[in-house]
């Protein structure tokens, strides 16, 4: 391609610059004269274009170097594309058909080309309209669970589990943004926050929670120090692009070695804002639909734990818990892997609480509660979410089953806290 010198992207630029990319050509083919460029990046970090031409289509991807939310006084590393460039890879590997194409990456302009996926829509913007997804649960729980498996030490050599560690170990600045806005900031007057005017007195109470602050510190130790696998990073309903049947993830640029819970509860809380939010996006069919979310999330558990517990069985080959210590002696290794995903089930439960905070509470909110323009109706539901946060974080341990979970979800639904 192209220069060595990164630059960012334009709409009238794009054809000139890429037109020499043979990886890209061969999608949408020569004559740019045909091509159509269309940036359509609603994220909060970098530009996305749809490049479109009648024989195909593509996604070109580039990482700005800064935070396209705030702007050029928030400096961010472009090695994040990099980032991401190598986690797809291993996704693509790992949890086949989930994630999409890559056709090229140029580190110097931080720079992917990959599939574009139609008639894909954001998982996000769906929940929003109120449609479901056939699969959902099934898909995102399996790629979950393939992910969190075959890139830990249950199943990698423990070579290729060191060298991936020391590799995304490099991705600092990236997951340094969920260090603060996720674990840190939510839980003090930070200078970037902002909440819905009327929900002070659940803002205070949460802040003053000692308690409670010491389990997110807990929670947060674990997502610095415990690297049992690749996480996504951030998977959260604007990472999932669906069809009506079919689910793919996108955007892990905030890959990182991490627990196993991480992504399930990140995902979770997604799902709880959804629910709690759906008040004010639905008509008619508000129960079935919010019975529907609250399925959602049963059932991925239910996914990840059936594929898991297969994945144990049938590919147990890294150094943890290995066969020559149980089946191979004639032992069950079962109540091993029942303590290990119970411990999954419970961290997710606070990764999901404090993920619930950070969305209403730093800055990066959700436009499932954001949409909602009336303050005075968006701030009891904002409330019930907050209030359910909280109660995760400090009852991750007592919180046995999904049906638990969703009742205490219903119940917190029910509820006027403000
Ligand atoms: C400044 S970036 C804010 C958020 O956007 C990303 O999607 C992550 O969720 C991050 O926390
Ligand atoms: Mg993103």
């Amino acid at each position: 391609m192209i220069d060595d010198k990164y630059e960012p992207l334009t709409i009238q630029n794009l054809p000139k610059r890429l037109m020499a990319v043979r990886e890209l050509t061969d999608q949408i083919g020569q004559n740019v004269d045909a091509w159509e460029v269309k940036e359509v990046g609603d994220g909060n970090l970098n530009l996305v274009f749809i490049v479109k031409s009648p024989s195909g289509a593509v996604i070109v991807k580039q990482a700005l170097p800064y935070v396209r939310l705030v702007g050029d006084s928030w400096p961010l590393p472009l090695y994040r594309a990099y980032f991401e460039y190598h986690a797809l890879t291993r996704q693509a590997a790992r949890a086949e058909g989930t994630v999409p194409k890559i056709y090229y990456f140029n580190s110097d302009q931080a720079l992917l080309v990959m599939e574009y996926l139609t008639p894909h829509k954001i998982l996000r913007e769906k929940l929003i309209l109120g449609e479901k997804v056939e699969n959902l649960a099934t898909d995102v729980g399996q790629f979950c669970a393939r992910t969190a498996f075959r890139g830990s030490d249950l199943s990698l050599d423990t070579a290729q589990v060191k060298n991936d560690r020391a590799l995304f170990a490099g991705n600092v600045a990236i997951p340094a943004i969920t260090e603060a806005l996720v674990f840190t900031d939510p839980y003090f007057d930070a200078n970037m926050n902002n909440h819905t005017a009327g929900l002070d007195v659940i803002v205070e109470t949460i802040r003053n929670d000692v308690e409670m602050k010491a389990r997110t510190q807990h929670f947060f130790r674990l997502y610095s120090a415990q690297q049992d696998t690749m996480c996504h990073g951030d998977l959260h309903s604007g990472s999932i692009m669906c069809t009506s049947t079919e689910s793919k993830v996108i955007d892990p640029e905030f890959v990182t070695y991490g627990p196993f819970g991480f992504d399930l509860g990140m995902l979770f809380a997604n799902y709880f804002m959804a629910f709690f939010s759906q008040i004010e996006h639905r008509g008619d069919n508000l129960e079935d639909y919010q019975n529907w979310i609250l399925e959602v999330i049963s059932e991925t558990w239910s996914s990840f734990e059936k594929e898991f517990s297969d994945l144990w069985h049938t590919e147990r080959t890294g150094m943890l818990y290995p066969k020559t210590m149980f089946e191979d002696q004639g032992h069950s290794s079962d109540k091993a892997l029942i303590s290990l995903l119970n411990d999954i089930w419970r961290n997710s439960l606070g990764f999901c609480g404090i993920e619930m905070h950070r969305r209403c509470l730093s800055l990066a909110h959700n436009a499932d509660f954001e949409r909602i323009d009336d303050l005075e109706r968006r701030a009891p539901l904002e409330a019930r979410n907050l209030m359910l946060g909280r109660d995760l974080i400090l009852k991750s341990e007592k919180i046995r089953s999904t049906n638990d979970l969703l009742n205490l979800a219903r119940k917190f639904n029910a509820e006027d806290f403000l």
